[in-house]
């Protein structure tokens, strides 16, 4: 019996930790193991131009400029309560590294606006789609809106947000994709079951160090990809240092990769079902996510959530992967 590939849809606002994300599916495309059906960009770590031209950028860098990338809304969030996190990722979302870069062909005025996108393909492979969401949902919410019921019509929705038993990155409470647009993560918490989530109770140990870089580009360092990833990890580095995002080791979260890890290497996560809540409300907890961790009777679940992960391993099948792009590039 052979497996139809996964096909996916990356939902994204590169972002250091979606470049990495970004490369290795793109290795994995590479290899015959998943389809990237479509780019939806989206308004988050910095803004809806930016990400567009990264993500075009992206493609363009690994030769796979044929596929479209979606156009999110400038300042298309509803919140205005969390800024932007250029000072994380760079001016540009990639370590101000974007120039070094060749352009990609897509103009962002030309580009269809990502939820058009999303509603498109979704209705073209109905119930074949996983959508990889590694950025704030406003894009999928947006899809939602327009076109109510469209989600439904996912295989599956995998989320990289939250933090349940953790602190948050953007707030003590709350997480970053999920507090820059929670009425957005509202909505799809709210009418979904089909939820993934990779949450920075996980992705707070994945460590991607400037070794593990180097290990990549070893043998080809004068790759322009090889030489991308060294120079993105130094700065990422630099950056979490500066924010003590590692506990004091020097590396950078590769949050946005978890993602791929449930999808491909899914033996190095835990997962356990819940009913997940946006918190839309708080006053000094608005974007926190929540479940119920008494012992009482739910009957309300709507994702899986991961709680353990075995980061040795997934970050070794990552440098693996990225190796593989080099190779193939
Ligand atoms: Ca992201």
């Amino acid at each position: 019996m052979t497996l139809s590939k996964p096909k996916i849809i990356l939902d994204t606002d590169p972002g250091g930790d979606d470049s990495f994300a970004f490369l290795w599916l793109i290795s994995l495309v590479q290899q015959g193991k998943a389809d990237l059906v479509a780019v939806t960009s989206v308004d988050g770590n910095v803004s809806a131009r930016l990400t567009f031209a990264g993500s075009c950028k992206l493609l363009q860098l690994c030769g796979c400029e044929a596929i479209e990338v979606g156009r999110g809304v400038i300042g298309g969030s509803a919140s205005d309560q969390v800024e932007d996190a250029g000072e994380i990722h760079g001016t540009d979302g990639m370590g101000n590294l974007s120039h070094t870069l060749p352009d990609g062909v897509q103009e962002y005025e030309s580009a269809r606006s990502s939820d058009d996108l999303l509603i498109e393909k979704l209705k073209q492979f109905p119930e074949e789609i996983t959508i990889v969401a590694i950025a704030p949902l406003t894009n999928l919410a947006a899809a939602e809106q327009k076109s109510p019921g469209i989600l439904g019509l996912a295989k599956e929705i995998v989320i990289m947000g939250g933090a349940f038993q953790v602190p948050g990155n953007i707030t003590s409470e709350a997480e970053f994709n999920i507090a820059y647009d929670p009425e957005s993560a509202k909505l799809i918490f709210d009418r979904y079951t089909h939820l993934v989530v990779l949450p920075l109770d996980i992705t707070r140990n994945l460590i991607f160090t400037d070794e593990m870089a180097q290990r990549v580009a070893d043998t080809q360092a004068e790759n322009a990809i090889a030489q991308f990833i060294v120079s993105l990890c130094k700065f990422m580095i630099g950056t979490a240092m500066a924010f003590r995002e590692t506990a004091g080791i020097s590396g950078f979260l590769v949050h946005d990769a978890a993602t791929l890890a449930y999808l491909f290497y899914p033996e190095t996560l835990m997962f356990r079902r819940a009913q997940v809540q946006i918190e839309t409300q708080g006053e000094w907890t608005r974007g926190k996510t929540l479940f119920d961790d008494r012992h009482k009777t739910k009957g309300g679940a709507n994702a899986w959530v991961a709680m353990q992960v075995d980061s040795i391993n997934l970050l070794a099948v990552m440098v693996e992967d990225l190796k593989l792009l080099l190779a193939k590039s």
